[in-house]
């Protein structure tokens, strides 16, 4: 029997990856003179890297502008990093995040059902908590029963500690639970943890090959209705 929902954040809950995380690394890029930014199919390819501060490092093996000295790389990923976040934060209080079409609809009925719902994300807790916060109030964190981010399990998806994690705090069985997820990183984390997943196609996952899934479908939206497992439409 279905107990939980848990939601993946970043291109399940909003478009934040291509809006928001994009935007605020080429803003901390120009504030901190950083002589190269990210295009919107750049960034695409780079988000086969799990984690920002991951993404940078991994880029600048190939910036040749990038320093050459380990230790100095590290520390400029950590400032673009830190500041990244920071920018995050403003674009997403600003208002220029919505929640993805059905998101809130589906919050609404698992409230109104007494569903439980968890958060199982490889981003930071600040991030999670500035745009929940945006969209649904100071008191967001009451709607989820298990918020897991990147402090509570380290090794980043398509690692099923995540998972693993949001299932303890539960008190769960992976049968007693359905992810929502847009990456193939997520769909394999999950799996990995035996539960199943619902896809709903993001921007930068929108012909991505998914392996796994319960169903796949456009949004969560009442106008999209999504596709039998393994069409993959
Ligand atoms: C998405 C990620 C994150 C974000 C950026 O996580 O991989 O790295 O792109 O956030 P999910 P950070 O799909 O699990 O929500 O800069 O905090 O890593």
């Amino acid at each position: 029997m279905l107990k939980a929902i848990l939601w993946d954040v970043d291109g399940t809950l909003a478009e934040t990856e291509r809006d928001g995380h994009l935007v605020a690394f080429n803003r901390a890029f120009e504030a901190l003179e950083v002589p190269w930014r990210w295009s919107e199919t750049r960034y695409g390819e780079l988000l086969a890297v799990a984690g920002g501060r991951e993404r940078l490092l991994h880029d600048m093996e190939r910036q040749l502008r990038a320093p050459p000295d380990p230790e100095r790389r590290a520390a400029l990923a950590e400032q673009i990093h830190r500041l990244k976040n920071e920018l995050y934060a403003a674009i997403v209080s600003g208002g220029a995040l919505p929640l993805r079409p059905g998101v809130a609809e589906l919050f609404d009925d698992c409230a109104r059902a007494g569903m439980r719902m968890g958060i199982v994300t490889t981003t930071s807790a600040a991030n999670v908590a500035a745009l929940l916060g945006a969209r649904l109030g100071t008191d967001w964190r009451s709607k989820f029963a298990a918020v897991v981010c990147a402090e509570h399990a380290p090794r980043k998806k398509p690692d099923s500690q995540a998972y693993l994690r949001a299932l303890d705090t539960l008190s769960l069985r992976p049968d007693e639970a359905l992810a929502i997820e847009d990456a193939p990183a997520g769909v394999t984390a999950a799996r990995a943890a035996g539960v199943a997943v619902v896809v709903v196609r993001s921007f930068y996952f929108a012909t991505a090959e998914v392996e796994g899934a319960l169903a796949v479908g456009p949004s969560l939206g009442r106008a999209g209705l999504g596709s039998a497992a393994g069409r993959n439409a």
